[in-house]
Formats: structure tokens, sequence, C-alpha cells
């Protein structure tokens, strides 16, 4: 018997004999099994060893070209009723999704290794933490995983104490994107997913479970599973400050949570500290404040893009023991993408270089690398109680009218704000790059059941004796009239964030707006920076017409939620369409 679980037990011989495997392998997660799975991919060709002596321990995996990134048309979330989906969601009834996938899966393991992957999503020992086991034909999947959660010996025995799990089943199958399908059955607390091998499609424990599944779990239970970073902002007298923020994928999320403070800020003594990059998972404690955990152990992270001028911090940590998917690679075998130095000889698809084939590097191509290896990780990253958050942000590619930053002015104000977020779509998902999409609190592919449901949720954490953090917006994609950022991002985004924190600790009085409290021009500490001559007017201006039509667009998308959306949503977008048709007080001089 490989498991005191009967449940877990008979889960897998009933897999087994579904999908025919040679072998059935229980990873203990230990080194040696790593390096075992590692060896094999390297002889058939799964894995490529790249420079060892610049990169040690890092290989490079190069996917089936037609399996880059997330295919958001089909994941599906398998409730009984339509409705229960939502809007937000592709459905297809279970008995019908079952059928569908047990066909699919009847035999496909023949000849391979079916794994069995008992994982931990948080820190083993939080009560906070939830437990799953992934059943994965791949290596490549059993390798990432050991990277992204904690899996292994110790997951399996919490599970078989706790006797819960969430059930995924994964297969590569042929990885024909016409038999490809990722199946959630949120009654079941079960994930199916058949013809990827790509992280968001496979590595079933991050989106599949730790957002999909766990938004149910969270709604169920009074928590909230989120697609945002955790960060630490740490004061030069020693107070640390934690921020939970979400970004649509591909929007910084990973550099947000590394950030390097501008010179100015190190001399000083600020301090930034990494807890999460991806999934935040949230709930309130007994003093009443949001206590959050990073549910993964790794960073699956955006390679092109991440430099030593963008994110020195994501560099030092993927320097060894990494696994590179669909990146290049130099003359002398180092990983390559664009935004690197150097030249790649050889693309991401293993042909030679040509810039007529497009980028070097799969715009989508990813990084798999341990937490523990970022320079900045938080020794509170393994808290089992959480960090405490200050600050919730909310955020995406918006190239006009989205003020630098604004805050929320209450909880309900703050539910609005997420809820209408919009960005410009990136290459994280399959389709088409750059269009503005409503992305409310950057889960419209992992929200896991009716967006009306979830915002009412949200707007259920404030109850009497809640001490809530208070809620921002920011973007820092503002272009100008000549098509260039306002903004320079990155590390000097700690700026943004220093005021946010000044208005928490009521050192600052900002500047009422209709759209929410903006900060005064001389509280934003802009020591060192050169922004273009109107920049900062321009980054902080309030365009009443502008704003006016994107309350309608954000009433008329909200609209689209009914008879769901809460009523007190629907008031609050209500309240902000009233407040921006009241003339502007002589001392809102923002407002135009
Ligand atoms: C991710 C994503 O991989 O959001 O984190 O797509
Ligand atoms: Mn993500």
């Amino acid at each position: 018997m490989a498991s005191t679980l009967p449940a877990l037990e008979r889960w897998v011989n009933d897999v087994a004999a579904l999908t025919h495997p040679a072998h059935v392998h229980w990873c203990d997660g230990s080194q040696a099994e790593y390096d075992a799975l590692v060896a094999h991919m390297l002889a058939d060709g799964t894995l490529i060893e790249l420079n060892q002596q610049t990169h040690p321990r890092c290989y490079l995996h190069r996917s089936d070209p037609r399996d880059v990134a997330r295919v958001e048309r089909l994941t599906v979330i398998c409730h009984e009723h339509e409705e229960d989906a939502g809007p937000n969601n592709h459905w297809m009834a279970p008995a019908a999704a079952h059928a569908k996938m047990d066909a699919l899966f009847a035999g496909c393991m023949r000849g391979r290794t079916l794994y069995v992957i008992p994982y931990c999503m948080g820190p083993i020992d939080s009560t906070l933490a939830r437990c799953g086991v992934e059943i994965t034909d791949s290596p490549y999947v059993v390798a990432n995983m050991r990277i992204m959660t904690r899996m292994g010996a110790a997951a399996q025995a919490r599970i078989e104490r706790e006797g819960e799990f969430v059930r995924g089943l994964h297969s590569v199958g042929e990885l024909d994107p016409e038999r490809r399908w990722i199946m959630h059955f949120p009654a079941e607390r079960l994930i199916q997913s058949f013809g990827s091998g790509y992280g968001g499609n496979a590595l079933l424990g991050k989106k599949c479970h730790a957002l999909r599944i766990a938004s149910n779990q969270g709604r169920d239970e009074g928590w909230l599973a989120e697609h945002m970073l955790i960060v630490g902002i740490q004061n030069p007298q020693g107070k640390t400050h934690y921020i939970a923020a979400a970004f649509p994928s591909a929007c910084g999320k990973t550099n947000l949570a590394m950030l390097i403070p501008p010179e100015g800020y190190r001399a000083a003594g600020w301090k930034v500290w990494t807890v999460g990059d991806d999934i935040c998972w949230m709930r309130p404690g007994a003093d009443g404040r949001l206590y959050a955990i990073n549910p993964e152990a790794g960073f699956f992270g955006v390679a092109p893009g991440t430099s030593a001028a963008t994110n020195p911090n994501a560099l030092a940590t993927i320097a060894h023991d990494t696994i590179y998917t669909n990146v290049a690679v130099t003359a002398d075998n180092q990983p390559w993408w664009e935004g690197l130095p150097g030249t790649p000889v050889t693309d991401w698809q293993g042909r030679p270089y040509d810039p007529a084939n497009g980028p070097a590097a799969h715009p989508n191509s990813r990084f798999t690398a341990s937490a523990r290896q970022c320079p900045t990780w938080s020794d509170q990253a393994e808290a089992p109680q959480g960090v405490p958050i200050s600050a919730i942000v909310f955020g995406g590619r918006r190239p006009n009218l989205l003020p630098l930053v604004m805050e929320a002015r209450d909880w309900t104000h703050g539910v609005l704000l997420g809820a209408a977020m919009g960005s410009e779509t990136t290459a994280a998902a399959a389709g088409a790059v750059g269009v503005l999409r409503r992305d409310p609190m950057a889960m419209k592919p992992f929200c896991g059941y009716h967006y009306g449901d979830y915002f009412a949720h949200w707007l259920a954490f404030d109850r009497p004796g809640a001490k809530l953090p208070r809620v921002f917006h920011v973007n820092w994609f503002r272009k100008g009239a000549d098509g260039r950022f306002l903004w320079p991002g990155f590390g000097e985004n700690l700026r943004v964030l220093e005021w946010m924190l000044a208005r928490v600790e009521g050192s600052a009085s900002g500047m009422d707006t209709p759209i929410g409290t903006l900060p005064r021009p001389n509280e934003l500490n802009l020591a060192g920076l050169k922004l273009a001559p109107g920049a900062l007017d321009e980054l902080l201006a309030v365009d009443r017409p502008g704003w006016q039509a994107e309350l309608a667009a954000i009433g008329e998308y909200l609209a689209g939620f009914a008879p769901r959306l809460p009523p007190k949503l629907h008031a609050e977008q209500q309240r902000v369409v009233a407040a921006l048709a009241t003339p502007a007080p002589r001392a809102a001089t923002a407002v135009a």
C-alpha cells in the first residue's frame, strides 16, 4: 500500500485502471528523486543542459510550439448549474465533462510512468494552507511541481492526517490542441487537464488549484484566493508593512515583488521583502486584520524583459537550479531572451536564430526557480499565521485615463475599483495582445465561480470588528501623447508605495476627488527622479469627461453580471457617477 489513506489509494488505483500506465511512482520530493528525473529527461531530450559554469544545474525545456500559454477557451468550470459558473467562465455540465475526459484519459498513459505528487499549497504547518495530489504522466511537471510547491512525503503525511485533498489528474496526451481541455469540478474539488504540458495548464497546484478551486474553497470557508503578489516594505525605522497587489498576467507582479529601492531610498534604509509573486490566500485573523500566505514555493516567471536593469533579484534567483522553458540560447549555451545583453544563436524552437522568425525567446517563455533562491525572500514567507496586509493594490496596463495612483474611500469603493479593473492583454494567454479587456481583480481567467457572487464575497469582509486593508489602484503604464511611458516604473514604484503607507499611517492627507483620493503633488517623494515636464500633472490629473465615459462603460460591464451583481456594488458605481456630475470644488485643482 502506497498510502495509509484509503481514499487516496483508491483514487490512484482507479486512475491507473483507466489510463494503463507502465509504472506508478509515488513522489517523495527528495533531492535524489529530482536528480534521477532530471537525468532521465536529459537522456530522452525533454531537458537540455545549459552552460553549467555560468548556470549550475539549469536546464532548458522546449515545449511543443502549439503549447506555449494558457488556453482560456479550453478552460472550463463545471458547476452543476451554468449560472454558478457565471458569464466570466466557460461552462460544461459535470456529467458531460466527465464523459469527455474519461474518453481522453482511457489508456493515455500506456508505456508511460504515472507519477503521484502529494503537495501542500502554503507553509506545511499553516492552517491557511491546503493540500492536493496531482497525478501526471509528465516528468517535467513533476520537476516543476517540486520547485513550485511543498511536494512529497511531508505533504502526504498532512493529507493522510487530514483526510482531505484536491485531486488533479493530468496527462500530456498527444499535445494535440484539438484534444486539449482543462476542466475544473469545484464541488468535487477535482481538476482534470489533458493535452497540454504548459505550466498554467499542467502544474495543477498553481492556477487550477490555488485560484480556480481555491476561490471556491475560500468562498465556502470565509477566505480569499487571489491573483496577487505579496511584498513587505520595511521603512528606515524598521517597521514592515505588507502589501498584496493584483495585476493581470505579465504586468510586472514579479518585478514589484522583488523591487530594488531607488538609490536615495536604499541610502535612507528602505528594504523590500518578497513573500510571493503571483498568488495570495488571505483570511481575517483574530484581530480583524487580513493575514496572507503565498501558497506557492517558487516562481514561474515570464523571462523576456527580466534583466539587471528591471529585476536584478530575479536574475540572481534564476542563476542556478532553474528550469527554463522556451527561452533562446547563446553561442556558449547560456539562456537568453529579449532584454538581456548578448546575442542568441538558437531560438526557442531550437532553430538557428533569424529575426524574420520573430523574437528569439517566446514572449511567454518562463523560468521556474525556488523562492528560497531569491535574495529578498522574506523570513516571514514561511510564517504559519501569514503576514498582516496593510494595503491591497489593483492595477493594469492602461495607456490613458487611469492616474498613477488613487485610493478608494472605503472597502466598498475598493471592491468597485477591483471589479472595474481593465488591462491590455499580454502573451501569457493565447490570443491577441494589446487589446483592452476588463479583468476584475486580475481574476478573469481564474475565478472559479460567478463574478457577481465573487464581488458579494469580497463585500462581505466588511463586517463589524474587521480591520481591513486600505485599497488602492495604480497604473504604471500610462503613456503621454508621444506614446512613451510617463512613469519609469520598476524600483521607482516604491515612491508610490511610500505614499500608500503614509496614507495607512495617517501621515499624508491626499486630495479627495470624485474617483478617489490622489496624492497632492508634494506628497510624492520625487527626489532624484527626472520626469518629463508636465508628466506628474498628467499622471495625477482627473479627466472628468473621460471618467464619465469610463464609469458608463464600467456600469455596462457590471450589468452583465445581473441578477447576481450585488446591489451595493451597483449603488457604489452610481455614487461615483453622481460625484462626477457635481461641479468640482475649487480646492480639487487636479480635477479638469
Ligand atoms: C501566470 C499567469 O503564469 O498569470 O502566472 O499566466
Ligand atoms: Mn499569474
